[in-house]
């Protein structure tokens, strides 16, 4: 069987994409004005980059390909859930009270097998990796338990790879939506995910190559945390002490975000609480 090691760029960039196009790219709407607005800016911003930073055809010329191979690497999903989603999402939920958010990424997919708490997400029967036993309570502002919460998990395996986005894993493996209990609680045994590593043999792999960047994100869990009546939070969380934790290629690391597992009493891997407080819609 094809192994995820040989995931390649073009590949997980062109699902990354189909899947951007069947869930997301519908028209906003967004009136004349507004898109005169914006649209105008960033061109303003492109053509002040060249002026001020007086950009030869040599250097134009690469940045055309560039632009060109990102396309046909399917990685504009990659490019701009890296460089530029953090922004929207800093804007998206500034009035927020409860949980900090931060940026979902690429590799979400919608409707994973649903479990009621205490769950296990589906793994192979052989998953490399330290186990993780991942627990807490979903409550309102008012510290109130919200029953049922719905919480969506999705993370890399221990080689840094995501079910259907890199070759020979299991549709869902490390994926799952688990069922909070009647007082908001869950507990989610996993695998604790490696640092994953942005696709080197693509255009964004290309770019990091060319400006000397590295291509490192943390080990993160991603989650989408829900109940009625209240506002989803999308969220990550991350490991104290990733070598990453501080410089993320994606900015999307919060003080806020960093768990610090503890060892289990069993002897079994590691576990740890966190809980998260939901908005009101
Ligand atoms: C990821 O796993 C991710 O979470 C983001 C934001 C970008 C690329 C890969
Ligand atoms: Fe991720």
């Amino acid at each position: 069987m094809t192994q995820e090691t040989e995931a390649t760029a073009a590949a997980s960039g062109q699902r990354a994409t189909e899947r951007f196009r069947e869930q997301k790219a519908s028209a906003a709407g967004t009136d004349k004005e507004r898109v005169n607005r914006l649209a105008s800016r960033v061109v303003k911003a492109i053509n002040d980059t060249v002026l001020e930073e007086k950009v030869t055809y040599d250097e134009y010329n690469a940045f055309k390909a560039w632009l060109i191979k990102v396309g046909e690497d399917g990685e504009w999903p990659l490019f701009l859930d890296v460089w530029v989603e953090h922004s929207v999402e800093q804007v998206a939920n500034e009035d927020r009270h409860g949980s900090k958010g931060t940026i979902e990424g690429p590799y979400y997919v919608p409707d994973a097998p649903e479990q009621q708490s205490p769950a296990t997400l589906p793994m192979r029967e052989d998953e490399p990796g330290t186990p993780l036993l991942f627990q807490g309570r979903v409550t309102n502002l008012e510290d109130q338990p919200l029953a049922g919460a719905k919480v969506e998990i999705w993370h890399a395996d221990d080689l840094g790879f995501y079910s259907q986005y890199a070759p020979g894993l299991p549709e869902w493996n490390l994926r799952g939506t688990v069922i909070a209990d009647a007082d908001g609680n869950f507990a989610i045994n996993t695998i604790q995910p490696a640092p994953y590593q942005i696709p080197t043999d693509g255009a964004c792999g290309q770019l990091i190559a060319a400006a000397g960047w590295h291509a490192w994100r943390p080990a993160h869990l991603h989650l989408k945390v829900s109940a009625p009546g209240h506002q989803l939070i999308t969220t990550q969380l991350y490991f104290q002490g990733d070598p990453h934790v501080g410089d993320d290629i994606a900015s999307a690391v919060k003080p806020e975000l960093i768990l610090d597992p503890a060892p289990r009493a069993d002897g079994n891997g590691r576990e740890v609480t966190y809980d998260f407080v939901l908005d009101p819609e």
